[in-house]
């Protein structure tokens, strides 16, 4: 994943068909595409290779087991093309150094979550999940574009790792309030699939976090 656009699409459809036309529709204004249980579950596991054609493919399946079915999980993802997974970092740092082994480093590690419940129990946790991630190799995390604060503050934690941020949208976060307070990418769903014009929500967002298609 080379940073252009700085936009991670959050593919959730639930169909091929809807996955396709969306994909055609903004590809040049994303830099990768984020792939989820709901397109995985309507769609099956081939969607991964199709959509690795396209863009570079992140699986998000929130992987938080044991190390080994860990690396099981991840070596499927893998060799279905993905570029990099997200895993949760709650289950421990050999759990998360598993993800990091078998995707060579390509990994994104779940923070504080950007929704309302996020703040129950991984705000106060956070920290230490980011430490859990640098220690652990990975590649990035995922911190709150509904918290910009604690993206900033996630930032001073990992140094130069990179901040993927949902949130922007739907949930209410602004795309450039992100960037701006350190984050590397934001990764947006419904602000984009369910825009009357798809490609040009995406491009609005790629002009307001300064990207170039
Ligand atoms: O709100 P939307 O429609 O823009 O979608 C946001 C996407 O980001 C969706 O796929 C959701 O599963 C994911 N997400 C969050 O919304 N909040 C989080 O804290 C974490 C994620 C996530 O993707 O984690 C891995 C990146």
């Amino acid at each position: 994943m080379q940073k252009k656009t700085r936009i991670i699409l959050a593919l959730d459809v639930t169909s091929r068909a809807d996955a396709l036309r969306v994909v055609d529709a903004v590809k040049d204004y994303v830099d990768a595409i984020k792939i989820n249980w709901p397109l995985i579950l309507a769609a099956g596991p081939d969607i991964i290779q199709e959509m690795s054609k396209v863009k570079d493919v992140i699986c998000d399946f929130k992987i938080s087991d044991i190390p080994n079915t860990n690396r099981l999980i991840v070596e499927q993802a893998m060799s279905k093309g993905a570029s990099a997974v997200i895993c949760h970092g709650f289950a421990g740092e050999d759990s998360v150094k598993a993800c990091v082994d078998a995707a060579k480093g390509q990994v994104f590690v779940v923070t504080e979550m950007s929704h309302p419940g996020g703040k129950q129990f991984t705000a106060p946790v956070a920290d230490m999940l980011a430490a859990i991630a640098k220690s652990a190799g990975a590649r990035g995390i995922v911190a709150p574009a509904t918290r910009p604060e604690r993206i900033a503050a996630l930032r001073k934690i990992i140094g130069n790792m990179e901040i993927i941020t949902p949130g922007v949208g739907a949930q209410g976060g602004k795309a450039s309030d992100a960037i701006r307070a350190g984050a590397d990418y934001i990764i947006v769903g419904r602000a984009i699939y369910e825009a009357a014009d798809p490609r040009d929500a995406a491009q609005k967002l790629a002009a307001e976090v300064g990207g170039s298609a």
